[in-house]
């Protein structure tokens, strides 16, 4: 009996007493402490009815007890969703019913609100924390310290991921356990992942990149990590003369270059800066490389795709590009029929190999629309790949913003806009922003009625607060090309200095 993610990733440190989670408290959780939480965990998961392919929702700050609940859904078979915790209980409302998670564990502070959500959905909630009623971790402490995990292949689904939609529906992305698997030891590989490293995670676990990439690399070679709950500018400056790689989104970078304390001193202790999930300007490329010495090595990914190119760890890290496709992935730049284009022309990246998700949960439309029956992903994502195999992002297909690595669509803002009191429609667009990378910016075409202040709080009810427009403009109409089409690459180009200039 063999259960792929958890045999490789997690039975093998059983009983390892090598550091596994430092956390800003002192406190530090062995490797062989922590798969005894997990043990229990996943024992009251069972307890709880939880039987495979059930699904868990959770929705909780970062700790080592929600990483030890990853480890106990891989290793009981259920099918773990992690949420945001900026997520209002309206947009939680859609993610546990349409996963129909059976469980949903949260954070005591929201289990009032998450109350009736749970009820509609038929599942049952509990809180996180030990100590209230209700509590997860409380069940567990009486229950056996060791599991035999359920026996798993590659196919069977370790997790899903909610990624918002072109048309404003969230759609679930199915992770199987070999996706993750096999993208944790080809990145392993290709950053030279050892025991000895200790990786800085500031990043949040909800998402690819705090939980499988930065996490499962980890535990691919038994690494330490310094687990902060936050990204925090003081707590970085502590941490980074412990540590030897640290993995972040592009604010990251921009906000330790903001900070003089930040030089190649303190960065001497370390021997990998990796950045994604946002384009890294070549200017913060330079500007790092200056201050510090190291060069960041820039990677490319989707939840959908898990990671799919890289920069060389060894060779040049090109400022600029994504680097080249991992070991294992097949990229191609495309035409919009599929056909590929040849090197040095712009096109839509397309993707295949072990990371590629297996679908859309429930979702066999849009599922068909996007993975090609060749196992090809259509990434959305706009880029040339040069002669030498480097791949370089151009810009989206896709109509998505990302501000500060948080992904937001405008349509799902604009649908919020469109229902209040005089706007006749709105525009919502990514505008550049010296901290976010990226910030939203709603445009209105109003009769005069729509009043900021209201909008603004029809986003607070109904959208997290990374979704907010961070301005409002004013209009009487939105502009439109001669096919009535809304010109947002108009109102981009206007506004593009609306935080910058
Ligand atoms: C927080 N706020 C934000 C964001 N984060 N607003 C817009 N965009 C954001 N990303 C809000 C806060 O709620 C707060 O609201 C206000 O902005 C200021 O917060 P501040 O304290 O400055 O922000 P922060 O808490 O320091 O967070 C900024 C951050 C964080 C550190 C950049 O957003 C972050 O950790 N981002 C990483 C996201 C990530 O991991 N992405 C990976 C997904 P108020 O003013 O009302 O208090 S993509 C992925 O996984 C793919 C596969 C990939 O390739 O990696
Ligand atoms: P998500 O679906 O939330 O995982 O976001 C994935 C998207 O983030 C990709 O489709 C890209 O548009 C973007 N992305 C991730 N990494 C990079 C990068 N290094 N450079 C540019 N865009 C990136």
């Amino acid at each position: 009996m063999t259960n792929p993610l958890y045999d490789r990733l997690f039975a093998v440190h059983t009983g390892s007493r090598a550091p596994f989670l430092a956390t800003p408290d002192g406190g530090v959780l062995s490797y062989g402490a922590f798969l005894m939480m997990a043990a229990q965990f996943a024992h009251r998961l069972n307890g709880l009815g939880l039987e495979p392919g059930d699904r868990l929702a959770l929705q909780v700050e970062k700790s080592p007890e929600g990483l030890a609940l990853y480890a106990a859904c891989v290793a009981t078979g259920v099918v773990l969703i992690p949420l945001n915790t900026a997520y209002t209980p309206a947009e939680l409302d859609y993610f546990i019913g349409d996963s129909g998670a059976r469980l949903v564990i949260c954070d005591p502070g929201q289990a009032d609100a998450l109350a009736a959500v749970a009820a509609r959905a038929g599942a049952r909630i509990e809180t996180m924390d030990a100590g209230g009623a209700g509590s997860f971790a409380d069940g567990a402490t009486d229950l056996p310290t060791s599991i035999t995990p359920v026996a798993r292949t590659n196919e069977d689904l370790a997790a899903i991921l909610y990624t918002s939609g072109t048309t404003g529906r969230s759609k679930g992305a199915m992770l199987s356990q070999g996706n993750l698997l096999s993208n944790a030891l080809t990145l392993a590989a290709a950053w030279r992942f050892a025991q000895s490293d200790v990786l800085l995670h500031a990043l949040p676990v909800f998402h690819t990149h705090g939980l499988f990439v930065a996490t499962n690399v980890c535990l691919a070679c038994g690494a330490q990590m310094i687990y902060l709950p936050r990204f925090d500018l003081d707590a970085m400056i502590a941490g980074l003369p412990q540590s030897t790689v640290m993995m972040g989104v592009p604010t990251f970078y921009t906000r330790l270059l903001g900070d003089p304390r930040f030089d190649a001193d303190l960065a001497g202790h370390m021997r990998l800066f990796v950045s994604g999930s946002a384009p890294l300007l070549a200017e913060t490329h330079a500007e790092f490389e200056a201050r510090t010495g190291h060069r960041i090595l820039e990677r490319y990914g989707m939840t959908e795709t898990n990671m799919n190119t890289s920069n060389p760890y060894e060779g040049e890290r090109r400022a600029g590009t994504v680097g080249l496709p991992l070991p294992g992935v097949e990229l191609k730049v495309c035409d919009a029929d599929g056909t590929e284009l040849p090197h040095g022309e712009i096109g839509v990246i397309e993707v295949r190999g072990p990371n590629v998700f297996g679908g859309y949960w429930q979702m066999p439309d849009k599922t068909a629309a996007e993975l090609r029956a060749d196992g090809f992903f259509i990434t959305g994502d706009l880029g040339v790949q040069g002669a030498d195999g480097y791949v370089t992002i151009v810009g989206r297909g896709k109509d998505l913003i990302i501000s500060g690595g948080f992904n937001v669509y405008p349509k799902e803002v604009e649908e919020v806009l469109d229902a209040q009191a005089g706007v006749i429609e709105s525009a919502v667009i990514g505008v550049p922003h010296p901290d976010l990378g990226e910030t939203v910016v709603a445009v209105i075409a109003s009769d005069g009625g729509a009043d900021k202040a209201a909008l603004s709080d029809a986003c607070a009810n109904a959208l997290a607060r990374f979704k907010h427009p961070r301005a409002y403009v004013m209009r009487q109409a939105l502009p439109r090309n001669t096919m009535g089409k809304v010109q947002k690459a108009a109102l981009r180009d206007e506004l593009k200095a609306l935080f910058t200039g």
